[in-house]
């Protein structure tokens, strides 16, 4: 049997292979009549990523004891949210990045105006597909685009967007930061699993409160590991001592708990969302895999 790490490494190259290609016929389906713009939306869509969303949302199709398939244009649709919001997270008027992926980011490589409409245009799509969304019945597409857009609108992404934005230079206590955690990169975190889990139709309530709770944990754990991960960085990069960032203007989790703190912290996060499984059996050990892969992750 393969470990974990390694199971989750083949679960997610697999993911990569089969998503982008779907990806890719999705985007080519229907095409803009400006080449620009579809060369942009091609460029941040196609470029790279680690599929950790759509991994998760085959993953929580699986361990509803579903055939993966149905979930894949789902997965589509969540990480095609997600690319416009990093479009979108790195223009001029937000975070202001040259660089994504080891590359310039898609206003640099375009220009801004492209970039404000290729991530428009992504969020779209990712409706579009859902509602064609094949295998799947109408009640259950509409579900889901009603998850996906409390998920990655004012109620989810966007609202805690905002609330980053508005907590740049301010002190944030552990529980201020959560909430925009959760609201930032968690609700997508979450929507991904609950699409996943939603191919089985009727998904169980309690199952689905399950695989919640394992998304919830997940999503904050993700954003602890990306904190840890910013600071070693820092220190590989420049040289600077270990936590030389705590005194960043954006505040992070080594900042408030200290590295140590936030290290246990990870663990406490891993294991709340792993107990959340038990009683889902193998089909589940993809989304155990992932969990762990998260909080090893150097990338
Ligand atoms: C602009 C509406 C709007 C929302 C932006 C999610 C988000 C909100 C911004 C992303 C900024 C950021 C770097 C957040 C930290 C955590 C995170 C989401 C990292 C990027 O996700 P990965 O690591 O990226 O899954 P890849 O490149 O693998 O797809």
């Amino acid at each position: 049997m393969q470990d974990t790490p390694t199971l989750a490494l083949t679960f997610l190259e697999g993911c990569q292979a089969q998503v982008d290609t779907e990806l890719e016929r999705l985007l080519s389906d229907s095409p803009a009549p400006s080449l620009r713009l579809q060369e942009a939306m091609s460029y941040s869509l196609l470029g790279g990523g680690k599929r950790i969303r759509p991994a998760l949302c085959l993953a929580a199709a699986q361990a509803m004891g579903q055939d993966a398939g149905k979930a894949l244009v789902p997965a589509c649709a969540v990480e095609a949210i997600h690319a416009y919001s990093l479009v979108h997270d790195d223009l001029p008027a937000m975070d202001d990045d040259d660089l994504r992926r080891g590359r310039a980011t898609v206003h640099i490589a375009f220009d801004e105006a492209t970039a404000i409409l290729a991530g428009d245009a992504l969020q779209t799509c990712a409706f579009g597909w859902l509602a064609e969304a094949p295998g799947l019945s109408d009640a259950t597409r509409l579900r889901m685009v009603s998850e996906l857009a409390r998920a990655s609108g004012q109620a989810g992404m966007v609202g805690g967007q905002a609330i980053d934005l508005a907590s740049v230079g301010k002190s944030l206590t552990i529980d201020a930061l959560e909430t925009m955690h959760r609201h930032k990169t968690g609700a997508l975190i979450e929507a991904s699993v609950r699409l996943g889990a939603m191919t089985a139709d009727p998904a169980s309530a309690d199952q689905l409160e399950r695989l919640t709770d394992y998304a919830r944990a997940l999503g904050l754990a993700f954003q602890v590991q990306d904190d840890l991960l910013d600071i070693e960085g820092d220190t590989e990069i420049i040289g600077k001592p270990q936590g030389s960032d705590l005194a960043r203007d954006k505040p992070t989790y080594p900042a408030l708990l200290g590295i140590d703190g936030a290290r246990a912290h990870l663990t406490t996060l891993l294991h709340r969302a792993l107990e959340q499984l038990d009683g889902f059996g193998a089909d589940a050990d993809p989304l155990r895999a992932i969990a762990n892969y998260i909080v090893v992750r150097s990338h």
